[in-house]
């Protein structure tokens, strides 16, 4: 049986990661625009390297650690593989660590990834833990001064194309089963994965109440995940 999981903010609200879109939302402060965008990226630098710095140092925090849900789905991925029963990806919309830190192996973050930066010129990735400005020089060149302030967080704004489109529809057009774990069903391409599934595939939504999506699903389990995901994986 092949599990495909799409995972969104709500995962991590128990963790203690702001939503966006709920009250006290991370954009609280911030237009979109000025923060997820290219285009606010270019005109204001500065501002958008704070506004992740921030997210930055908090993931770093000792608060922050992997919760229930995230924990129950490395077990189930765990229990899966090793009865070989069936591909298992996680893709996530977030672009903290709590999967991999939970213990998932296959997860894709089609969003990016705090923890990594990109230059503007050559794409090329880096893994990056601390703060970023437009002082910051780059880690292979850095007596280049051409090439100071070039990195970027390695993250997916309005209007760029997520990461590993291609797997995740194949992911999608696969899947038996397909789990659907606090998103809002809000933003595209991601909203749209339900779409991809086959007719069997077995749809279950879980957030606090119905999404915009809902009526894509089979099933709507309303709760948080990480009481959830514990008694639906067991
Ligand atoms: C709980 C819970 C608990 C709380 N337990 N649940 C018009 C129509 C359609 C599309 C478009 C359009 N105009 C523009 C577009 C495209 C645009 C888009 O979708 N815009 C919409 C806003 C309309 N999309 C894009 O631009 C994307 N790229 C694109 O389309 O490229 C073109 C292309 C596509 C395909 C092929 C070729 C070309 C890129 C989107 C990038 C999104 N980036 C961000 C920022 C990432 C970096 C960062 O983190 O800073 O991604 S925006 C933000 O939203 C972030 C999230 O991943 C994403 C989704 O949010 P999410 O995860 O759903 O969070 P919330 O807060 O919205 O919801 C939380 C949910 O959890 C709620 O429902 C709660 O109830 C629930 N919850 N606690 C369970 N304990």
């Amino acid at each position: 049986m092949n599990i495909l999981v799409l995972t969104g903010a709500g995962i991590s609200a128990e963790s203690g990661i702001p939503t966006f879109r709920d009250a006290n939302g991370l954009w609280e402060g911030h237009a979109v625009e000025e923060v997820a965008t290219p285009q606010g990226f270019a005109s204001n630098p500065v501002l958008v390297h704070q506004f992740y710095n921030e997210r930055r140092r908090a993931l770093r925090s000792a608060e922050i650690q992997p919760n229930a849900a995230h924990i129950a789905l490395a077990e189930f991925e765990q229990k899966h593989t090793a009865r070989s029963a069936g591909d298992f990806l996680i893709v996530t919309q977030n672009i903290d660590d709590l999967h991999f830190r939970a213990g998932s192996r296959n997860v894709l973050p089609m969003h990016g990834e705090l923890f990594k930066v990109r230059c503007l010129y050559s794409n090329k990735i880096f893994d990056w833990k601390y703060d970023l400005s437009t002082e910051t020089l780059h880690p292979d060149d850095p007596a280049n001064e051409e090439l100071r302030g070039c990195l970027r967080p390695h993250v997916v704004w309005f209007g760029e194309v997520p990461i590993g489109l291609d797997r995740i529809e194949n992911a999608a057009s696969n899947a038996d089963v397909f789990i659907a774990v606090g998103t809002s069903g809000l933003v595209y391409p991601a909203a749209g994965i339900v779409q991809l599934t086959k007719p069997t595939c077995r749809k279950i939504e879980v957030n606090l109440g119905d999404t915009p999506a809902s009526d894509a699903f089979d099933e709507c389990r309303h709760g948080k995940a990480g009481e959830i995901l514990p008694q639906l994986l067991a």
